[in-house]
């Protein structure tokens, strides 16, 4: 097993997600042997490159994972939906990005830094957390194993590219429109396919993704359930109350977010610095002496989830905000993706268990 070399497949190899699951695979310790590159129909054909070398893209089929270890993937929750079983059943693992297996009591839901050991009983199919979730509990299970974790409210402040290529292209062509005098053309956010409209450049939308239950949109509601999932193992625990506000702002990468938090314990300000600075994966950036905070533009290219502005709620004793920054494409999706694969290789967990294909069927 210590010399395996692995074959991996990236479905939606061509996209926002796709192009940087390519660079962090190449940078991880994980050895491959081939790379598959899979898009639709429409980019087959096309070539990209991995370590330098070229990669023809081909279009996405059951068979395309014959032989394949480990897929991760990225091309939408349908595409993961139909394919995934297929790669299952053909005996591949595959690290899936989209939300199509997130609440699925199969599949663990993980972020290596908080829940590894959720991998162990894996059935072939490991789901990795929503973006906006996943730089949250990153933040918070340091201070939840220490001090306890009784209720989070958190807005987020979320980038363009968290809705892909086509809304990185509107931000900046609206953008343009609008230092030009033009009127700007909204067609993407804040929803595809949406009734209405608007546009992002030098405005603010309270909207990400569709409206469900209680008024709250689908990406507030995968904040709720993740994190209970990610950090109580069930997506409906009441031990921990989380509640959401979730708005798409003009900036290209890198997602913002204001926590605030109420403890078990009381810390202090120093005290959660301390147990945040010695966290996997976390930066502390917090100096409001020398105006050091997390930003997106310092966070873009980056694999850690940044963290500053924490202090305590004065009227409140027990309860704290702090501000969370991450690149989205990396953190909130590539490198944890392929930071799951490197730990399922590191724990000799790259298998399908018997009889696991059914449970997809
Ligand atoms: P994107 O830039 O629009 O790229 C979509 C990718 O999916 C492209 O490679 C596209 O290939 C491929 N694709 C589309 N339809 C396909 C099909 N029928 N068969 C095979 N491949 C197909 O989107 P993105 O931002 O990379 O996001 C992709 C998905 O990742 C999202 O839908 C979402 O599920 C997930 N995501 C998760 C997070 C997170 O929070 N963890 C964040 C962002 C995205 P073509 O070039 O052929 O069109
Ligand atoms: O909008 C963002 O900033 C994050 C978006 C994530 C996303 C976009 C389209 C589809 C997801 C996701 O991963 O939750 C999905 C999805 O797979 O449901």
């Amino acid at each position: 097993m210590a010399d395996k070399k692995f074959n991996v497949a990236i479905l939606g190899a061509t996209g926002a997600v796709g192009t940087r699951l390519i660079q962090q695979l190449e940078q991880s310790t994980i050895p491959v042997n081939e790379v598959h590159l899979l898009a639709s129909s429409r980019s087959a054909g096309k070539t990209l490159h991995f370590n330098g070398k070229p990669v023809t893209v081909e279009e996405a089929v059951p068979d395309s994972f014959n032989g394949i270890d480990i897929v991760l993937a990225s091309a939408g929750g349908d595409v993961s939906g139909r394919l995934l079983p297929e790669a299952v059943k053909r005996g591949a693992v595959c690290v899936d990005n989209t939300s199509h297996f997130r609440m699925d009591d199969n599949v663990p839901l993980v972020v290596p830094e908080v829940n590894p050991d959720a991998l162990a009983g894996h059935n072939g199919i490991i789901a990795n957390p929503n973006c906006s979730t996943i730089q949250m509990v990153v933040a918070l299970e340091p201070i939840r194993a220490q001090y306890g974790l009784k209720q989070v409210i958190v807005s987020t402040y979320q980038a363009a590219s968290g809705a892909g290529q086509s809304a990185i292209n509107e931000l900046r062509s609206e953008a343009q429109d609008y230092l030009d005098g033009k009127p700007m053309d909204a067609k993407i956010l804040p929803v595809k396919g949406a009734e209405k409209h608007y546009p992002l450049a030098f405005n603010l939308l309270p909207q990400i993704d569709v409206f469900e239950d209680a008024d709250y949109t689908h990406e507030e509601w995968k904040m709720i359930h993740e994190t209970k999932k990610i950090m109580l193992g069930d997506k409906n625990a009441p031990d921990i109350k989380v509640t959401a506000t979730c708005v798409r702002v003009p900036v290209p990468i890198g997602h913002g977010e204001t926590v605030y938090f109420e403890t078990e314990q009381q810390p202090t300000p120093d005290d959660l610095r301390a147990a945040l600075a010695k966290a996997p994966g976390v930066v502390v950036q917090d100096d409001p002496s020398k105006q050091l905070y997390p930003q997106p533009l310092t966070a873009e290219g980056k694999r850690d989830t940044f963290v500053g502005r924490i202090r305590a709620d004065v009227e409140n004793p027990g309860a704290y905000h702090m501000w969370v920054v991450s690149d989205n494409l990396l953190k909130g999706a590539a490198w944890n993706t392929v930071q799951i694969a490197e730990e399922l290789v590191a724990r000799d967990l790259v298998r399908v268990p018997d009889g696991a294909a059914k449970l997809f069927n």
